[in-house]
């Protein structure tokens, strides 16, 4: 490979309230690993960015060999592979738990749920309470995953919780009055809290100034 076709930092292409994306951020924050943060705009997306990755989701990494890897979950891992001081990954290397069956089911049918319930004049009006029903079923199954620690493995946070808490907080924040009164999964609520209010959140929701072009000014995460 060419010497210019290195990059000496990682970038990470990132939408602030996109809950894949926060889940890319979180993972990147707990590996220690500093990128470069590009904050785009998803209503004027940036054409380096549609040429890194055609489908033009966010969230994207670009890596220092210029690969690109396109799918948050796929970020998550990779970025912990490289470094993983809190042990966020111990779950996928235990037989007894089916880690990717269990997020891909957040990131397929809670999301579509999750869309008609918090987007639902976009979709039908009418089936607003269905969807959110639909999704609580959902929750009701990571509610029984969470143990008494208040944690799903183990006593601390893992990729669980990096992966499906920013979806469970895009649920809350589409009706929070409703969340709170009556949404009866309690574990979950409490999860939801405690994530929210930690130092990891903070820094993920840190605010940067948009990504226009090379030109743009170089930012970092965290
Ligand atoms: N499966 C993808 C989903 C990413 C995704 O849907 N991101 C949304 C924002 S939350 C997006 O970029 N949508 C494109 C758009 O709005 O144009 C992943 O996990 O990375």
């Amino acid at each position: 490979m060419s010497k210019d076709k290195i990059n000496r930092e990682l970038i990470l292409y990132s939408f602030r309230r996109c809950p894949f994306a926060i889940r890319a951020r979180l993972s990147i924050y707990y590996s220690k690993i500093r990128c470069q943060i590009r904050e785009i705009s998803l209503k004027k997306k940036p054409p380096e960015f549609i040429s890194l990755s055609p489908k033009a989701t966010v969230p994207v990494l670009l890596k220092e060999d210029h690969s690109v890897i396109d799918e948050s979950i796929d970020i998550v891992k990779w970025i912990l592979s490289q470094s993983d001081p809190n042990e966020l990954l111990i779950p996928l290397h235990d037989k007894n738990e089916d880690v990717d069956y269990f997020i891909s089911l957040f990131d397929n049918k809670f999301k579509f749920h999750l869309d008609r319930y918090k987007y639902s004049s976009r979709y039908d009006s009418a089936e607003k309470n269905k969807h959110r029903d639909a999704a609580s079923e959902i929750l009701e199954l990571f509610d029984d995953k969470i143990t008494d620690t208040g944690f799903v493995y183990g006593n601390k946070i893992s990729v669980y919780e990096v992966c499906i808490l920013p979806l469970v907080r895009q649920f809350m924040i589409a009706d929070p009055e409703w969340f709170e009164g009556y949404f009866r999964f309690e574990k979950v609520k409490k999860s939801l809290k405690s994530f929210i209010d930690s130092d990891a959140f903070k820094v993920t929701m840190k605010k940067y100034d948009e990504w226009i072009n090379d030109k743009s000014k170089i930012e970092y995460f965290p």
